[in-house]
């Protein structure tokens, strides 16, 4: 018998609860948990049972290989028509002096400022502004992509494309044809937030709802494209929240396929209108990593943002059923710096994000936007890195 099998065989018969050994056996066995299941696991399991299990199957599907990009992001605008009560980045319209809206031109400057340098992926995500129309970013797309065809294009949450698109008056069909044309690769995973409508209503009210958000996804998917979803946690949800999140999630997936990596985002809570929510501790965190990489077994890929957790939280969650850290993103983004990380200026050359994931004994391969492999970092030296150009 593999080793793995051997010592997770031994970790699910020393468990003393029947229930969470039952669990346990079916995870072994490859069968899927359902819903009692995974609430079950929030409840009742300890993180050392839950993370054995999450880390057997992170290394059944994946070995000892942690994916990471080479990325940056550009946030057009962080004016927005809604005010999210957790979120500490958007500015009301009536207060657009205090926040930033950018021309093409300035985002244009930004992606040049990458000219001749190895990033894959561009990530544009940011407020909903009443007057940034689909036109003027397909006029983006099309601008991007004439100068730098081979970057990866993944823009918008659902929440900005369904206000888009009911603004130019076209179905999700359309408006997503028209971005693709225009050179639109693939979505992000953001504005999922938690699906449940009670507790959309009293963090994100207006925006769009679960049935919305998924439309969005299976249209992207129906045309080709892939995506990412996310999961908002440690706020008024609670475990049945979660689990139904996810269950939601899978269900597309097994209609689609089309999802590539789960993210479950952290509420940070400085600065926004949930400041009064104490944030979720390292444990629940591991836990909640733990307890999506069991559920969600149709999702390749369960992904750390490492400038939402902090680095070392980051290199933790390796342990814990991620395989996947995102990305270099060079003090690109300030979602998170906004909201009270750590991470105050998110960036990591490639040498560094290499000797982090190597730190914990797992294996660095960069990847694409659609996870096929550029390079294995495992047998390069990180002195020699750490003298080159190309990697810092
Ligand atoms: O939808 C906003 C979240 C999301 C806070 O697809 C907050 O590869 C916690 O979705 N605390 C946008 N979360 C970011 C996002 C994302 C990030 C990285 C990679 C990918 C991907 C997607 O950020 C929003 C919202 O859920 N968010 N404010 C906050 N205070
Ligand atoms: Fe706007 Fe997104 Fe912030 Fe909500 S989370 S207020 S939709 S920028």
């Amino acid at each position: 018998m593999d080793m793995r099998i051997e010592q997770i065989s031994r970790v699910v018969e020393n468990q003393t609860d029947a229930a969470l050994r039952k669990t346990g056996e079916k995870i072994i066995n490859k069968e899927r948990i359902f819903f009692d299941e995974g609430v079950m696991l929030f409840e009742k399991a300890g993180l050392p049972y839950v993370g054995a299990l999450a880390n057997y199957v992170r290394e059944r599907l994946h070995g000892n290989k942690t994916y990471f990009n080479r990325n940056f992001h550009i946030e057009p605008t962080n004016v927005c028509v809604f005010s999210c009560a957790f979120c500490s980045y958007s500015r009301l319209y009536a207060q657009r002096d205090e926040g930033w809206e950018l021309s093409i031109g300035q985002m244009m400057d930004m992606v040049k400022k990458y000219d001749g340098k190895p990033v894959t992926e561009v990530h544009i995500v940011g407020g909903v502004h009443p007057k940034m129309n689909l036109y003027f970013f397909v006029e983006l797309l099309q601008k991007i992509k004439a100068h730098r065809p081979d970057l990866h294009i993944k823009g918008f949450t659902a929440v900005e494309l369904d206000y888009m698109f009911r603004k130019a008056k076209l179905s999700v069909e359309e408006g997503m044809k028209v971005l693709r044309e225009a050179g639109l690769d693939s979505l992000p995973g953001g504005g999922a937030e938690i699906f449940d409508a009670d507790i959309r209503t009293q963090i994100c009210d207006d925006k769009v709802n679960a049935d919305g958000w998924l439309d969005i996804h299976r249209t992207a998917h129906r045309l080709d494209m892939h995506s990412n979803a996310t999961m908002l946690y440690g706020h008024i949800e609670n475990y049945k929240h979660r689990i139904s999140h996810m269950e939601r999630l899978r269900s597309l997936q097994d209609e689609t396929g089309g999802f590539n990596t789960f993210i479950p985002l952290k509420l940070r809570n400085k600065g926004n209108d949930m400041s009064y929510v104490a944030e979720s501790s390292v444990i629940e965190d591991m836990k909640l990593y733990a307890v999506s990489r069991l559920y969600m077994d149709n999702f390749p890929h369960i992904k750390a943002y490492w400038p939402m957790l902090g680095r070392q939280s980051a290199q933790l969650t390796l342990s814990f059923g991620v395989n996947d850290l995102d990305g270099t993103i060079d003090d690109s983004t300030k979602i998170y710096s906004m909201a009270g990380s750590e991470e105050q200026h998110p960036s990591l050359s490639t040498t560094e994000i290499v000797a982090l994931i190597k730190q914990v004994k797992r294996e660095p391969v960069e990847r694409d936007t659609l996870y096929n492999e550029i390079k294995n970092y495992k047998d390069m030296d990180l002195s020699l890195m750490s003298n080159s150009p190309l990697y810092n």
